[in-house]
């Protein structure tokens, strides 16, 4: 399958590198970054959504599967794209929102136009009676997940915003036309494919939530899901040996994962799951504020590496994505040891099993944008949720201070190359407003020092790319009780590999299961150069050891 040794870099186009002044960023600026990249030693970028789009939900909002946002660029600007990163050994993986077009789609405007064989792409149902909605489902973005439509008396799902319209996947001309876009980017020359919410195309039925939640127990996993991912791959890519998959799945169980992404059931290759990203979720509720809970952290990642292991199974490791807070913010210490608990949260993440992504900027250590003002944020469930929590009756600076943790612009803000003006991203006013600290966070300032979060990076890069053990080892837990160090080894044949690692602003002591005679230091954020059984660990402090 060739995964084992990708490492995908994820590139958010909208904000990674303005070519052509416009305050947005385009493919001819990634074009010219592309030596950055190679030198950080990653082979795969995966670019959010790039199509035609109102921008309703920056891109998540495809209006034309087929055509660049002249935003972005050309074709040919695509194309000389493609062949100047496999010059430098990277390939290109694309994402595919199936799950909703945009309604400026000509699907949708056909269907509204009254065409019956685009009003059968949607998910259109009658309402339980005047103003009723067809049941008491909410949208991820706030509000009913259904939307009326006059001239039918009808509704149309749509699970995200009210620009999203639901396809639905039983018309087996939806999963025609979905398997034809993705064959139509294979032909230019793309590798690679990123599935969004993909686990949410099979509904089990439309009936009302009974528990007042979201609904989610009748969309998420649905019964045909596996049976629809088995076709898309047979009829596109499954037919190109080098594609390298990945689903998004949103509230999935390791139980359909092990299928999403296990080896030999031909759906995909590998899996994003995010329970370990609410752990800092209170109740379960995104809105809610608390520290992260480390104990249930561990578990989680530890219960993920183990279960997917078990049905050799594959999993996607990240801690950052467009849709997620800074993890330096959120999991590590910002000011005082941002440095130490980048790399720290880095090498605990990517020495596990599994495919590791890392998000634009984090290879630097760049953090939550805090913002002040709501004008300041772009995001449509941003601006939806304030509006709603201050409606609950929540004080405008809670609501605010909830936006600096959990907004997703903590992640869209401008990328930080170095400290002239908008931290060298655009020379005009960017679409989303740069962070107030980039004259201080930013590439050239951090490669600057020999010990440079970015060279740390470089340094893992190298090792998933040339270890074995690293690619393919047994993943074990170690020192599971400890409620201040994740530490786990991975074991293939003789070689054996120990990641310890304090997640914690205070020092604190482990002793590992084993003498570590013959073990040298692989990796560590402090300089340490040895190490016995018994370690004293500083803050954030992360080591790796290795023994053949
Ligand atoms: O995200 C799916 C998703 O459910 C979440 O990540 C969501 O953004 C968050 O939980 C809301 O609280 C994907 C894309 O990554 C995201 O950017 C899109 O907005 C969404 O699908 C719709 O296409």
């Amino acid at each position: 399958m060739g995964k084992n040794d990708k490492i995908v870099y994820q590139i958010y186009p909208k904000s990674f590198q303005d070519s052509d002044h416009d305050g947005w960023g385009d493919i001819r600026g990634v074009i010219s970054r592309l030596d950055y990249l190679q030198e950080l030693g990653i082979n795969y970028i995966w670019f959010n959504p790039m199509m035609i789009s109102p921008q309703k939900d920056n891109g998540y909002d495809v209006a034309d599967y087929r055509a660049l946002d002249p935003r972005y660029g050309t074709m040919e600007d695509f194309e000389e794209l493609v062949r100047e990163a496999k010059k430098r050994g990277i390939d290109i993986m694309f994402d595919m929102v199936f799950n909703h077009t945009s309604v400026e789609h000509e699907w949708f405007q056909r269907a509204l136009a009254g065409e019956e064989k685009y009003k059968n792409y949607y998910i259109f149902r009658r309402g339980k009676g005047p103003g009723v909605p067809p049941n008491n489902w909410q949208s991820k973005f706030a509000g009913s997940a259904w939307q009326y439509v006059e001239q039918f008396d009808e509704y149309y799902l749509h699970l995200f915003d009210v620009s999203q319209a639901d396809l639905d996947w039983t018309n087996p001309d939806v999963r025609k036309e979905c398997a034809d876009i993705v064959n139509y980017w294979r032909a230019k020359g793309v590798h690679g494919f990123r599935f969004d919410v993909i686990n949410l195309i099979s509904k089990a039925s439309f009936e009302d939530d009974p528990n007042n939640f979201d609904g989610r127990q009748f969309y998420t996993d649905g019964p045909k899901e596996h049976e629809y991912l088995r076709e898309l791959n047979r009829a596109s890519f499954g037919q190109d040996p080098e594609s390298l998959t990945v689903g998004e799945m949103s509230s999935t169980t390791i139980e359909n994962c092990v299928r999403y992404a296990g080896e030999g059931t031909e759906e995909l290759d590998m899996v994003f799951s995010f329970h370990h990203l609410k752990t800092d979720y209170k109740n379960k509720k995104k809105w809610e504020l608390q520290p992260a809970d480390f104990m249930e952290l561990k578990g989680l990642l530890t219960e993920w590496q183990l279960g997917m292991q078990e049905k050799n199974a594959w999993n996607a490791l990240f801690w950052n994505c467009h849709d997620q807070p800074r993890s330096v913010s959120r999991f590590g210490n910002d000011k005082e040891y941002r440095k130490e608990s980048a790399k720290m949260l880095a090498c605990m993440m990517q020495m596990m099993r599994g495919t590791p992504y890392i998000y634009q900027g984090e290879e630097f250590g760049m953090t939550n944008a805090y913002f002040t003002d709501i004008q300041e944020y772009a995001d449509v469930e941003s601006t939806n949720i304030y509006d709603v929590l201050l409606k609950e009756g929540k004080p405008k600076e809670e609501v605010l201070h909830i936006l600096q943790e959990r907004s997703r612009d903590n992640a869209r803000t401008p990328m930080q190359w170095d400290d002239s003006e908008n931290g060298g991203f655009s020379d005009v006013k960017p679409w989303i407003r740069s962070q107030a600290g980039y004259k201080e966070i930013n590439a050239a300032n951090d490669r600057s020092d020999p010990d440079s979060i970015f060279a740390f990076y470089q340094e893992l890069i190298r090792l998933r790319k040339t270890m074995p053990v690293v690619q393919e080892g047994l993943f074990e837990p170690i020192l599971e009780d400890h409620t201040k160090v994740f530490a786990y080894k991975r074991v293939l044949g003789q070689e054996c590999l120990i990641a310890v690692n304090n997640f914690f602003g205070e020092e604190t002591e482990v002793t590992l299961p084993e003498a570590t005679d013959g073990y040298r230091v692989l990796l560590s954020n402090y300089g340490r150069t040895e190490a016995g059984q018994t370690i004293h660990l500083k803050p954030y402090e992360t080591l790796v050891l290795y023994k053949a």
